[in-house]
C-alpha cells in the first residue's frame, strides 16, 4: 500500500517521515523541512513507475530519443507532479488535517530557471508531453549551479542578483556518482598506424573533469510512463590534476557549471561556454551508447532505437563527437559512422537573428577540442567535395562549414542531420527562402517545419483551476487527454450565461493578480480595466518601445486634451535584458520612469497605470498571463520565430494584438480575423523597404505629429530630468534608422489599440472573443507538437506496459 492510498495512510507516513529525517516531533521542524520531505516522498513515489518505464523500455526495445537542450526552464514541480500523478487532493486534504495549506508548501520550492526564455521553456514543455504521450523521451543538460540571474528594480533600473535555486537543495534529483564519464579537453592528438596499416589516435588532453548526473522524474499526466531529465554536474578527477595546479584546476572545474549564460553575453567567457557546451553533449553521448551497448550487441542499430533532437545549434557538437566515438572508441570507417550519425540526429532552429547564430573562432575550437575540431575538418572537407561533384560549387562560400576562420554551428548541423526544422510555419519558409536557402536547395526533403506548442496542463489546467472549471462543466473533461476537444466550445460562445460565467472567471484571476501587484508593489490597480501585457525577454525586435511610446502618445495626448480620455487600463511589463545588452536595459528604464510618472499623476492615473513586474519567469507567468485582456505579441515581422507566450495568453482567452509574425499567423488562422488585431507591416512590406533601402526614419518624424512628441518627450525633461537619459534609445532610432521599424508601425499600432477598446467596450462581444479564442488554442498543446516530431522525424511509438 503506497503512502498516498487515502489521506489517513499520507498524514500518518508524512508526519513520521518528517519527524524520522529531522529527529524532532513533527509539530518542532520547520515549514521547509516538510516541504522537502513532501517532495521526496513524491519522487520516490514516482519512482516506482520510473523502474517500470526503464524495465518496459528495455524489454520492448522501444526507441527513445534524447533530446539536447542547454536549457530546461522547468519552474516549479510540486503541483505538476503531485496533478499528474493524480495526488493532488489527497495531499490537499492530508495537508490540511495537518495544519498546514499545500499553497504555502508550493511556494517553497524555488522555481528552477536553468534558461534564458522561449527556447528553454519549450524543451520543459516538451518533457511533460513526452511522457503523457507514453514516448520515451529523454532530456540532457546541465546542473548549474545558479539559474539565470534574479532582477530587480532599484531606482527604476535592472539590477541582476544571483539566483541560488539549490540553496534548499533539489527534491527532485538523484545524484548518481555511479555513472559519471570523463570530459577531456585540450592538449595533443598523435596518430598512428597500427600493424594493418589503420591509424589511430592518441589523446593527451590537459584537462580532464568527472562529469556526474543528476536525474530527475519527469512524470506524465495519469500514466505510468515516467522519463527522465538528466542534468550534469562538474566534479574533480582525481587522477588528472597536473602537479603544482591544484587552485587553478578547481576553479576550472567549478566554472563549468557555474551558470546559464544570458543569451548575448560579450567575448569574455565566451571559451568557458564553448566548454559547457562539450561537456554535456559528450557526457549525454557517452550515456547513449553504454546504455545502448547495455541492451544491444553493437551501434549498427542505433539509429533504429535512438533519436537525438539538437536544441538550436547550442549542442551540435553531437555530430563530431559522435562520429569520434563511434571510429576511434568503436573503430568504425567514416562512411558507416557517418551514416549512423546521420541517420540519428536532428536539428531545430529557433531563429534568424544573424548575431545569434552560433560561430566559434577555428582556434579556438582546435585548441580547446584538437580531435573534435580535426572531424569537423574532415566533415568540412568531404561536404565541399560533395558539392564541387553536384557541380555547385560556387556554393562553397555561401555554405562552408569552416570559413572567414569560424566554425559555423549551423551549418555544421543542417550537413550532419536528417532533419531541420523551424518552429511556426512563417519562420520555417524564411529559413527556406531565405536565411537557409542555399541548403534547402541542396537538400530540399530536409528541412520541415513543427510549429511550437505550450504544455495546457501547467498553462491552462494547474495554473488556472477557475477556467480549467468552467470549461470541464461545458465539454467535460476531455479536452485534458485530448485539446482539440476545446473545440466544442464552439457551440457554447454565443450562451450569454457562459460568457458572464467567463468574465467572472478572468475577474477572479485579474484579482489574483491585482494582489500580487499590491503586495509586492504595492500600487493599486483597477480590476475592472483592460489588462494588457507584455512579458518576454527584453530585445528590440520584440519591440517594447512600441508599446511603451504608445503609452507615452496616450498620456500627451491626455494631458493635452481634458477631451480626450481612454478606458482605463493597465499596462503590465514583465521582461529581462541581457546583463550586457545595453539598450534593452535603457528601454527597461524608460518602462520604470514612464509609469513612475503616470501612476503619480493624479488625473491621468484614472485611466492608466503601468506596471512593471520584476524577475519575469516560470513562477511570474503562471499568475500574470492567465489574467491578461490583450496579448502583446507585436515583434517586427519576420524575426520572432515562433513565439511561445502567445499560445499561453490565447488558452486562457487573451486577444492577440500583433504583427503577422511567428505563430501569430497560426493563431490568427485558428481563430479569424475577427477574434485577434493584427497590424502592421508584413514580411513582404520590409523586405521591399530594406532591399529599396527606401525607410527614412526622418521622413516620418517630420510628417508625423505623435512620432513627433513621442521622440521629443525623450530628451526635453517629461520623463526624465536628464535631457541624455535615453540618449540610446533616441541614437538607435533617430540615427541608426530603426533597425525593427518600430515608427513605421506606429500609427497603425495606435489605431489598433483603439479598435481593441471599441471591442472591450461590448462586453457581450468580448467574451464571445475570449472564448473563441480558447475554443481554438488545442492546436497550440505541445502534444500536438510532440506528436508531429515523433511520427515524422523521430519514428517514436508509445512504450509498451504490459
Ligand atoms: C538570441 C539573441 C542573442 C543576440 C541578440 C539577438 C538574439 C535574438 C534571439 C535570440 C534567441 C535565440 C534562440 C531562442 O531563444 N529562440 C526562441 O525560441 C522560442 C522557442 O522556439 C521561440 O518561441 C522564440 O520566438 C525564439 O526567439
Amino acid at each position: 500500500m503506497s503512502n498516498f492510498s487515502s489521506k489517513e495512510k499520507f498524514v500518518e507516513s508524512f508526519k513520521l517521515a518528517v519527524s524520522e529525517q529531522y529527529g524532532r516531533d513533527f509539530e518542532d521542524t520547520y515549514p521547509v523541512e516538510r516541504y522537502v520531505v513532501l517532495g521526496e516522498m513524491i519522487r520516490d513515489y514516482a519512482g516506482i513507475h520510473w523502474k517500470e518505464t526503464k524495465n518496459a523500455i528495455k524489454k520492448s526495445h522501444t526507441k527513445q530519443l534524447y533530446y539536447f537542450s542547454m536549457e530546461f526552464l522547468m519552474g516549479r514541480l510540486l503541483t505538476s507532479n503531485l496533478m499528474n500523478l493524480g495526488l493532488y487532493d489527497v495531499v490537499k486534504d492530508g495537508l490540511e488535517e495537518c495544519g498546514l495549506s499545500i499553497n504555502e508548501l508550493e511556494e517553497m520550492e524555488s522555481d528552477a530557471g536553468l534558461g534564458n526564455g522561449g527556447l528553454g521553456r519549450l524543451a520543459a514543455c516538451f518533457l511533460d508531453s513526452l511522457a503523457s504521450l507514453d514516448l520515451a523521451g529523454n532530456g540532457n543538460c546541465i546542473r548549474y549551479r545558479y539559474g539565470l540571474f534574479k532582477q530587480k528594480i532599484e531606482n527604476f533600473r535592472q539590477v541582476e542578483l544571483p539566483d541560488c535555486w539549490l540553496k534548499n537543495g533539489n527534491v527532485w534529483e538523484i545524484w548518481k556518482p555511479q555513472h559519471a564519464v570523463q570530459v577531456k579537453f585540450g592538449g595533443k592528438i598523435d596518430a598512428y598506424m597500427d600493424y594493418n596499416g589503420k591509424f589511430h589516435m592518441e589523446y593527451a588532453p590537459d584537462f580532464v573533469v568527472r562529469a556526474v548526473p543528476y536525474d530527475e522524474p519527469i512524470v506524465g499526466y495519469h500514466t505510468k510512463t515516467t522519463n527522465t531529465l538528466r542534468l550534469w554536474d562538474a566534479e574533480v578527477d582525481e587522477d588528472s590534476v597536473q602537479s603544482g595546479n591544484l587552485s587553478k584546476y578547481l576553479n576550472d572545474v567549478l566554472a563549468l557549471t557555474t551558470n546559464v549564460y544570458p543569451d548575448d553575453s560579450t567575448t569574455d567567457g565566451k571559451k568557458l561556454r564553448l566548454k559547457q557546451e562539450y561537456f554535456f553533449v559528450c557526457a549525454g553521448i557517452n550515456q547513449i551508447i553504454e546504455s545502448h551497448l547495455r541492451v544491444y550487441p553493437s551501434l549498427d542499430n542505433l539509429p533504429e532505437k535512438v533519436a537525438i533532437q539538437l536544441n538550436d545549434t547550442h549542442p551540435v557538437l553531437v555530430i563530431p563527437e559522435l562520429m569520434r566515438v563511434l571510429m576511434d572508441d568503436y573503430n568504425y570507417d567514416w562512411d558507416p559512422a557517418w551514416d549512423i550519425v546521420r541517420r540519428t540526429v536532428a536539428y531545430t532552429n529557433h531563429t534568424v537573428m544573424a548575431e545569434a547564430l552560433e560561430k566559434w573562432p577555428q582556434d579556438m575550437m582546435r585548441e580547446l577540442l584538437p580531435r573534435v575540431y580535426m572531424i569537423i575538418e574532415e566533415i568540412d572537407r568531404r561536404f565541399r567535395y560533395e558539392i564541387e561533384h553536384q557541380g555547385k560549387g560556387y556554393l562553397a562560400s555561401q555554405v562552408g562549414i569552416l570559413k572567414d576562420n569560424q566554425v559555423h554551428m549551423a551549418h555544421l548541423a543542417i550537413v550532419g542531420s536528417h532533419s531541420v526544422n523551424g518552429v511556426a510555419k512563417i519562420h520555417t519558409q524564411i529559413l527556406i527562402d531565405d536565411v537557409m536557402s542555399a541548403f534547402a536547395g541542396l537538400y530540399p526533403g530536409r528541412f520541415n517545419n513543427k510549429t511550437n506548442g505550450v504544455t495546457h496542463r501547467r498553462w491552462l489546467l494547474y495554473s488556472n483551476p477557475q477556467l480549467a472549471r468552467l470549461i470541464e462543466d461545458t465539454i467535460g473533461d476531455g479536452f485534458i487527454k485530448d485539446p482539440e476537444q476545446l473545440t466544442r466550445l464552439m457551440v457554447h460562445v454565443d450562451d450569454p450565461r457562459l460568457q458572464e460565467r467567463f468574465m467572472q472567471v478572468k475577474r477572479e484571476r485579474k484579482e489574483i493578480l491585482a494582489k500580487y501587484v499590491k503586495d509586492t508593489l504595492n500600487i493599486d490597480i483597477d480590476i475592472d480595466s483592460i489588462f494588457d501585457c507584455q512579458a518576454k525577454r527584453l530585445h528590440a525586435y520584440k519591440r517594447q518601445l512600441l508599446n511603451i511610446f504608445h503609452i507615452m502618445h496616450l498620456y500627451l495626448r491626455m494631458k493635452k486634451d481634458p477631451n480626450f480620455r481612454i478606458y482605463p487600463r493597465t499596462f503590465f511589463f514583465s521582461a529581462k535584458a541581457a546583463p550586457s545588452y545595453a539598450l534593452a536595459k535603457e528601454i527597461i528604464k524608460l518602462i520604470n520612469m514612464v509609469a513612475d510618472k503616470v501612476n503619480n499623476d493624479p488625473e491621468i492615473s484614472r485611466f492608466m497605470k503601468v506596471v512593471f513586474i520584476p524577475n519575469y519567469s516560470v513562477s511570474v507567468a503562471e499568475i500574470l498571463l492567465n489574467a491578461a485582456d490583450v496579448s502583446e505579441q507585436i515583434s517586427t515581422a519576420g524575426k520572432e520565430a515562433s513565439g511561445t507566450g502567445n499560445m499561453k495568453y490565447m488558452m486562457n482567452g487573451a486577444l492577440t494584438l500583433g504583427t503577422l509574425d511567428g505563430a501569430n499567423v497560426e493563431i490568427v488562422e485558428q481563430v479569424g480575423y475577427d477574434n485577434a488585431e493584427i497590424f502592421g507591416l508584413h514580411v513582404e512590406d520590409i523586405n521591399e523597404l530594406r532591399k529599396e533601402n527606401s525607410y527614412n526614419v526622418w521622413n516620418l518624424y517630420n510628417n508625423n505629429a505623435n512620432i513627433r512628441e513621442v521622440i521629443e518627450s525623450l530628451k526635453n525633461n517629461t520623463w526624465s530630468n536628464d535631457p541624455n537619459e535615453f540618449q540610446q534609445i533616441y541614437n538607435d532610432l533617430m540615427l541608426r534608422n530603426d533597425e525593427f521599424f518600430v515608427l513605421a508601425d506606429f500609427e497603425a499600432y495606435i489605431y489598433a489599440q483603439s479598435l481593441v477598446q471599441q471591442m472591450y467596450e461590448d462586453r457581450s462581444r468580448w467574451a464571445r472573443m475570449m472564448l473563441v479564442n480558447i475554443a481554438k488554442s488545442g492546436y497550440f498543446s505541445s502534444d500536438r507538437t510532440i506528436r508531429e516530431y515523433a511520427n515524422e522525424i523521430w519514428g517514436l511509438t508509445p512504450i509498451p506496459f504490459d
